[in-house]
């Protein structure tokens, strides 16, 4: 956390996104200790609807993502004048693709700004004018216990790029950078198996060279103009305002993330969080909870909430509560209208992951997205509750397991509190 001190994170949580809340914390830590509670609170200042699913927007619109991006200042704030000098807007960013001068990689025809041949703008959209690809995909924080945001994310695959330059042999990483005010301190560095960028498992998305968001331009505070999207993972891999790329033939990551304890190669995991809880109800009344759940690596099979009187004793020796009175919640099907700000809220061509047949998902819950959950609570007898809800993965495995461990991605049991007034 201590390398985090200096950053500002704006958190807002998909709870409150709808609701127009904002929540600004210093520290990334803060954040993760409390983000659940505060949620929980702001949301309850609403008065409990007849329908808390049906406003909820399943694409987040870009103004309402959490953003986590680093720099003194973040280059999202740099002036539009700055941003143009230093390659950030579309008239004059550029991308390079470089062998790693520290390595015997080998590479053709590196595409390089000293040599006066690197990727502009207008050659990258010739690119994508026959190579674009468009996926549903998650942007989920190691470090916070939320997602961040869920998008729909257009790009050209890497490998297109990569394939450009000619590469011919000894290269087993690819290494990539954004603009950070051209202070090598300021990095923020990401790398992936060469493999992981020439082909994807059966089933997995390619990773991607973004530029647009929910059918719009990516904007400078999410990375544009072009940022990583990288499938499956946690967001450290996703780099912001990318301008460079470099192939290496060292097998070890160099991720900035790794270099500050966290665990960079892991796989999304599933678990769920509460969206909206009331604070304080009346007696009889019934209680309308909502959440979502990010659907990791595992799949998705069940959404679960457990209501336990305040002053109960917990389980003994049974820290992640596999014995208490789960209940079932109801998790809820694709939508058909998708929000995000896309016009008529309909999904632009086929993304990855639909049929096009049918224009629906192939599969719901999908992996690497959200799905957001809905259970009523009611005949509750007057008094503090504590309610928390977990997942049940397709091998049936319950949150937090299996991957328990915090620096590969927050699972945590969220609890929120409930009063019945009497
Ligand atoms: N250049 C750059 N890219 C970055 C970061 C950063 O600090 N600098 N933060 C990463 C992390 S840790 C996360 S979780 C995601 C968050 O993406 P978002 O701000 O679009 O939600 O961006 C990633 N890309
Ligand atoms: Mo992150």
């Amino acid at each position: 956390m201590g390398t985090l001190r200096a950053e500002t994170v704006a958190l807002r949580s998909l709870a409150s996104m709808t609701r127009r809340r904002f929540i600004e914390l210093g520290a990334l830590g803060a954040a993760a200790a409390s983000l659940g509670r505060l949620d929980a609170r702001a949301a309850a200042k609403d008065p409990p609807q007849a329908d808390p699913a049906a406003d909820s927007e399943y694409l987040t619109r870009e103004e309402n993502f959490v953003n986590v991006g680093r720099g003194k200042p973040p280059p999202h704030e740099l002036s539009e004048e700055k941003r143009r000098a230093v390659g950030l807007t579309h008239e004059t960013w550029q991308l390079e693709v470089l062998p790693d001068p520290d390595s015997n990689a080998q590479v053709e025809r590196p595409l390089s700004k000293e040599k006066g041949n690197a990727l502009t703008w207008e050659q990258f959209m010739s690119v994508a004018e026959k190579k674009a690809v468009r996926f549903l995909h998650v942007i989920s924080c190691t470090n916070m216990p939320k997602p961040l945001g869920m998008g729909l994310w257009e790009g050209v695959p890497l490998r297109e790029v990569v394939w450009l330059t000619q590469p011919r042999t000894n290269i087993r990483r690819v290494y990539y950078y954004g603009y950070h005010n051209d202070d090598p301190k300021q990095r923020f560095q990401s790398s992936l198996p060469v493999g992981r960028v020439l082909e994807e498992p059966l089933g997995e998305l390619p990773v991607v060279l973004c530029y647009k968001l929910n059918g719009q331009w990516l904007t400078a505070k999410r990375g544009g103009p072009v940022r990583m999207i990288v499938p499956g993972v946690y967001g450290n891999k996703s780099v912001k305002w990318i301008q460079r790329v470099v192939l290496t033939n060292d097998p070890r990551q160099n991720d900035t993330y790794a270099d500050w304890n966290n665990d960079t190669d892991s796989p999304l995991k599933t678990c769920a969080s509460f969206r909206s809880v009331p604070e304080k109800i009346k007696l009889g009344q019934v209680v309308p909870l909502t959440g979502v759940a990010q659907v990791g690596m595992s799949g998705l099979s069940k959404v679960q909430y457990w209501v336990a009187a305040h002053e109960a004793a917990l389980p003994a020796d049974d820290p992640n509560f596999t014995s208490a009175d789960w209940r079932d919640a109801e998790i809820l099907p694709a939508p058909d209208r998708w929000g995000g700000g896309l016009p008529d809220a309909k999904l632009p061509a086929t993304p990855l992951q639909f049929d096009a047949n049918t224009g629906k998902p192939r599969e719901w819950p999908m992996r690497d997205s959200i799905a957001f959950w809905n259970a009523r609570l009611s005949g509750l007898a007057p008094g503090k509750y504590d309610l928390r809800c977990r997942t049940i993965d397709t091998n049936g495995v319950a949150q937090p397991l299996p991957r328990p461990f915090p620096k590969s991605g927050q699972n945590a049991i969220q609890r929120v509190s409930l009063t019945v007034e009497g």
